[in-house]
């Protein structure tokens, strides 16, 4: 029998039946979703290996199943993980796709054209490795190291990161932070002087009412909310999604408040008026733990619903309606905060306000709202210090984006295109795991910064818009072939992971921290990365914290007891002191104030769409991790391309038809490289558009990704980036309807 699935098998494995497949992705059904088929081929594999999934950054534990012939054939969730209690995703389950991928890298590549030509050669290890150190000592003698970076997201990003260190460059900057969730970490950290984390330490499980504002849990498979989500509506629980397009979990909610794109903030303000006025706060609460109750009064006093209703276009019954509808539930009540916020440049001004209005309903430390999570403290392999970098990406921006907790990744871009005000630019770029031309905004300035570059390195499994722009590209084996670090993530129940290879690499790939530990000795910086190989690393880590490898290696994850007995401090109003300027949780921001930023979130309104023009929508499906899931060949076999929805009145006025190609040109003139199918649904507003991210890839070499839909990155050129944190929002680009293709872009 042979060992690659087919896509029956596939789709039993996934638990994804016929009939939801029948249904258009969005309608993918949570609540039977990701539930796995027993074991339905007796004797088929003769070994199981743990792992974390690498598809998405949710990092669920799981096992990988090989046959007897050594080959990998399934994977399933992990029954002790918190992460996936014992279920994957489909996309976690599709895994194997990427290991059987027939397009992956298999060898490193050096170039030989022009940047950017697609034109290279094969090259040994070696040979890569001496290119790059000279690339690498070249720079560091003529511009110093801090003009290198290194663009990650993913796991090897460690291991780079600390080659990087002992070179001497801490510019380490993961688009997970300034096109993600930036926002939302120092929105909460300036309230509460601590983050949400990942996973989100907001719990799902037990809470009355969850207010989620675009999180669109079901289209994002984050597992253990998607699940979660399914527990607290069993027992009950409300859902309030405010979204302009009907969500999947919208079809699911109490409440859908289709909001006027942009205006979140107004919506919020109008929430804290209505639960301040109508005396529905959590009053002890807010007098035991909060700071700046009298200035939010006073600040929100005009801001009634029907001055919201004026901005947001939602009635101020629906507001009242809602407003009391988490009250009724506090303090068991979620506003969720979201992942992916860079939208619309206040974006930490809006997270700003989720915050505060959970603390006035007395959810934040209390069960089923925001609980305390713990994670194990994991000490690294001992190494001798790395040198001190004497200049940071930071100095790019004096003044500037004071909040930044993380560099920027989309910072460090800019600082790297030449320009008259700046003695130095970043010269060199090492970027694993991440496609920046599809992840950026504005692909004009990312292309400009790399054709600036004395050096860019790629580390990548497959060939990507990104590594066609590459001096020397390392092919990475998948995570199904490698060990990497132990998973350490915060949760409820402090948590470790292994993560080891169930197949020999294919062809010739290697992990990144044997890549990782190759260049630095080159550069003469082996004794930063000590250790002889990944196990022996490993295995010292793990017996700090009274395991082994080898133990691990045999239940892949393990629990350890909380510290502290405290997952909800805040639950019988308990003494606390929290880590802000006044140890209060700060209503009034003193941290915002110190740095010249309003201390209280004010609405701002945003521009609109103008005549002809729609506003830019984006957002995941089920079936995808952005580029991550391109070409996988179980994915695509679920979903091969996009669409780009629109409401039925603008397909009329556009005489639009369903399946129809179109191409989409924005306010900027610049037009998508591929076209894209209509789907004309009335689940999207009027004066916006909508379409999944991950699509119109342009590398030749992805047999089943290439030229499949279009992409939202090729229309985000303008870009409205947050004050405080340098956050890009990305939702402030508008688009228009075309009947043929632009120019033949030049590469
Ligand atoms: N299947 C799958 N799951 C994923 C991912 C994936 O690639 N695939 N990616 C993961 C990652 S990295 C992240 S960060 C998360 C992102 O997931 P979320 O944090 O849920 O993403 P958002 O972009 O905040 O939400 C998108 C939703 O916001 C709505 N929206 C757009 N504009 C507005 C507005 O002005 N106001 C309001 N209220 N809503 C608006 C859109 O209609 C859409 O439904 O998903 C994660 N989960
Ligand atoms: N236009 C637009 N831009 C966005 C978003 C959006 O929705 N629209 N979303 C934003 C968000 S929320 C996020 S988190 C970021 C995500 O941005 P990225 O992390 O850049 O996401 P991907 O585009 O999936 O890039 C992943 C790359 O990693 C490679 N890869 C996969 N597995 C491995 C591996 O094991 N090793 C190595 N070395 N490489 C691997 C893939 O082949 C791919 O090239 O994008 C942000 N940018
Ligand atoms: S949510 Fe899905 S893709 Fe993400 S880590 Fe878990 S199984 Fe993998
Ligand atoms: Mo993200």
């Amino acid at each position: 029998m042979s060992h690659t699935m087919n896509r029956r098998e596939f789709i039993k494995i996934a638990g994804v039946g016929a009939s939801s497949l029948a249904f258009a992705t969005p309608l993918f059904d949570f609540s039977k979703g990701e539930v796995l088929a027993p074991d339905t081929h007796p004797g088929m594999y003769s070994k199981r290996t743990p792992t974390y999934c690498e598809i998405c950054f949710w990092k669920c534990a799981g096992w990988v199943h090989t046959n007897e012939a050594g080959n990998i054939w399934k994977i399933t969730g992990h029954e002790d993980d918190p992460h996936s209690n014992g279920r994957l995703c489909p996309r976690g389950t599709g895994g194997v796709g990427m290991y059987n991928d027939e397009d992956r890298l298999k060898t490193p590549l050096i170039r030989t054209g022009k940047r950017g030509s697609q034109t290279f050669r094969e090259a040994s290890w070696d040979e890569a490795f001496e290119y790059i150190a000279d690339g690498l000592k070249k720079i560091a003698e003529e511009h110093g190291p801090e003009c290198v970076a290194l663009f990650t997201h993913g796991s090897g990003g460690t291991y780079f990161g600390d080659m990087l260190k002992a070179y001497g460059s801490n510019n380490i900057a993961a688009p997970s932070y300034a096109q993600c969730r930036g926002p939302r970490e120092v929105g909460f950290i300036s309230t509460y002087g601590e983050g949400v984390q990942s996973p989100e330490r907001v719990d799902i499980r037990d809470t009355r009412c969850l207010v989620l504002i675009g999180s669109h849990f079901g289209e994002n498979m984050h597992n253990g909310p998607v699940q979660e989500i399914s527990q607290a509506t069993g027992k009950g629980a409300s859902i309030i999604t405010v979204d302009p397009r009907f969500s999947t979990v919208a079809s699911k909610s109490k409440f859908w408040l289709p909001i006027k794109p942009a205006t979140d903030l107004a919506l919020l303000l109008a929430w804290m008026h209505v639960i301040i006025y109508e005396g529905l706060y959590d009053k002890e609460y807010v007098e035991k733990y909060t700071y700046g109750f009298e200035d939010l009064k006073a600040h929100v006093a005009g801001m009634t619903p029907e001055w919201a209703y004026g901005i947001t276009t939602i009635k101020p019954e629906q507001i009242r309606a809602t407003a009391r509808e988490m009250a009724n539930a506090s303090p068991r009540v979620i506003i969720h905060p979201g992942r992916h916020v860079t939208w619309y440049g206040d974006d930490t001004q809006r997270l700003r306000a989720v915050a505060i209005l959970n603390a006035i309903l007395g959810s934040w430390g209390r069960r089923g709202g925001y609980y305390y999570p713990e994670k194990v403290s994991f000490k690294s392999y001992p190494h001798p210090p790395f040198p001190k970098p004497k200049r940071t990406w930071k100095d790019a921006y004096p003044g500037q984006y004071k909040l930044a907790g993380l560099a920027l990744a989309s910072g460090i871009c800019d600082a790297t295109v030449p320009t008259t005000e700046r003695d130095c630019s970043f010269k060199g770029w090492i970027v694993n795991g991440t496609n920046l031309i599809h992840t950026l905004p504005n692909q004009e300035n990312t292309l400009k910064a790399i054709d600036a570059l004395d050096l860019m390195v790629v580390i990548d499994t497959m060939p990507m818009e990104i590594t066609g722009y590459a001096d020397v590209i390392l092919p990475e084996c998948t995570y199904l072939e490698r060990y990497d670090s132990i998973r350490v993530s915060p949760h409820r129940e402090p948590t470790i992971a292994l993560r080891m290879p169930a197949a020999e690499p294919k062809y010739n790939t290697k992990p990144a921290w044997w890549m990782a530990k190759g260049i630095a000795e080159k550069l003469g910086l082996g004794h930063y990365l000590p250790w002889k190989n990944i196990e022996e690393k490993l295995d010292w880590e793990l017996k700090q914290v009274g395991t082994s490898l080898q133990e691990m290696k045999r239940i892949g994850v393990k629990k350890f007891e909380r510290e502290y007995d405290d997952l909800y401090p805040m639950e019988d109003l308990a003494d606390f002191e929290f880590n802000t300027n006044t140890g209060k949780i700060e209503l009034y921001s003193t941290a915002m104030e110190d740095e010249g930023y309003d201390p209280l979130p004010k609405y701002t309104h945003h521009e609109e769409p103008p005549y002809g023009y729609y506003r830019l929508n984006y957002g995941r499906a089920p079936m995808h991790t952005f580029s991550r899931t391109a070409n996988n060949p179980n994915l695509t076999d679920l979903m091969d391309e996009n669409s780009v929805w629109v409401n039925p009145k603008v397909a009329k006025g556009w005489d639009l038809k369903n399946d129809q190609y179109v191409w989409l040109e924005n306010q900027d003139g610049v037009i998508t490289k591929t076209p894209i199918k209509v789907r004309v649904t009335e689940r999207i507003r009027f004066d916006s558009v909508f379409v999944v991210h991950g699509f119109g890839h342009t590398n030749r070499h992805l047999s089943r990704a290439n030229g499949r839909g279009a992409s939202d990155a090729d229309l985000i050129t303008r870009v409205h980036t947050d004050p405080v944190m340098g956050g890009t929002g990305m939702r402030g680009n508008f688009v228009t309807f075309r009947f043929e293709a632009g120019e033949e872009v030049s590469s």
